[in-house]
C-alpha cells in the first residue's frame, strides 16, 4: 500500500517527517538487544513474561531518552507543525511489540482518541516511529478526519478487562486497564491505514481516532510512541506524575 498524499494526511492532521538523523537504527538495535531470537520464538511466550520483555526493552528507550532523540530527528517539521518551539515532551514513552494472531487487548490499543485517557490531552500532538516489522497489514489505524469531530458526539462504554490490571506490567506498557469502546459518533467503517515509512516519524492531534493496529501480518511490529504540548497548551490539569514513569506527565526536553 502505498503512503497517501501530504495534503490527503494533512486533512487528517497527520504529517509525515522524515529523521534527520540515524535516531532509527539506533532504536532497532535496542529491539534487536532485548528480542535477539528468531522471531518465533516469542510467538508461544505467555503474556506475562513477554509483556516483561517489552517492560525491559521499553525502559532502556526510556532510559536512554529516546523521545528527546526522536524530537530531535523532526525538530524543524514538528515546530514546524506546533507553530512553536515552546513545547512540552511526555517523559516517557511506549513501545508497542504486537504479535500476529493475539487476542483483542493482548497487544494492541482499540481506537481511542487521547482525551479519552487523560484530562486535558485534546491538545496533545501524537508522534508514532515504525521500528521493526510494520506493514500494511499491522500498522496504525485512523478515522479521516475525525479529530475535528466534538467530543460531545462520541458515544462511548467501559468494557472492562481482566488482562491488564490497574498498575500492571501491562499498564505500563500504556495498555488500558479500564478500555473504551465507541459505540456511535465515529464512522469505522472509514478507516485507513497509516502507512509510515522507516526513517520518519508520523506527527498527529491527539484527538484524531486511532488504534485498532491488529497485527494481520506474520511477523512482530515493533513501534513506538509518545505525545508532545504547547506550553501554551499545558494546563494543571494535565496529569501531573505519569504513572509508568514516575516522572511529570510532560517536562522541558532538557530535562528529561
Ligand atoms: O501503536 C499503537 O498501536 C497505538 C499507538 C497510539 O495509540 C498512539 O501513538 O497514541
Ligand atoms: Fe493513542
Amino acid at each position: 500500500m502505498e503512503p497517501l498524499d501530504a495534503a490527503t494526511l494533512a486533512e487528517s492532521s497527520i504529517k509525515i517527517a522524515r529523521h534527520q538523523d540515524d535516531v532509527h537504527a539506533a532504536l532497532a538495535g535496542v529491539v534487536h538487544d532485548y528480542f535477539p531470537l528468531p522471531e518465533s520464538e516469542y510467538f508461544s511466550m505467555g503474556l506475562e513474561e513477554y509483556r516483561a520483555l517489552m517492560l525491559q526493552a521499553q525502559s532502556c528507550l526510556v532510559n536512554s531518552n529516546f523521545m528527546s532523540r526522536i524530537v530531535d530527528s523532526i525538530k524543524p517539521t514538528l515546530e514546524d507543525y506546533l507553530g512553536t518551539a515552546d513545547f512540552l515532551v511526555q517523559s516517557n514513552l511506549y513501545l508497542r511489540a504486537s504479535r500476529p494472531d493475539m487476542p483483542k487487548h493482548y497487544e494492541n490499543i482499540d481506537w481511542h482518541r487521547e482525551s479519552f485517557y487523560g484530562p486535558n490531552l485534546e491538545k496533545s500532538v501524537n508522534i508514532w516511529t515504525p521500528i521493526l516489522g510494520v506493514s500494511s497489514k499491522n500498522s496504525l489505524r485512523y478515522i479521516p478526519k475525525s479529530h475535528v469531530i466534538p467530543d460531545d458526539q462520541i458515544i462511548t462504554y467501559n468494557e472492562g478487562t481482566s488482562v491488564t490490571p490497574r498498575y500492571s506490567t501491562g499498564h505500563k506498557l500504556g495498555f488500558n486497564y479500564d478500555p473504551k469502546v465507541i459505540h456511535s459518533g465515529v464512522d469505522l467503517e472509514t478507516a485507513q491505514t497509516l502507512v509510515v515509512p522507516d526513517k520518519s516519524s508520523a506527527i498527529f492531534s491527539g484527538n484524531l481516532i486511532h488504534g485498532a493496529a491488529i497485527n494481520l501480518d506474520s511477523q512482530i511490529r515493533f513501534s513506538t510512541d509518545f505525545q508532545v504540548i504547547r506550553k501554551a497548551d499545558y494546563s494543571v490539569n494535565n496529569k501531573k506524575f505519569h504513572f509508568s514513569s514516575g516522572k511529570p506527565y510532560f517536562t522541558d526536553i532538557e530535562s528529561h
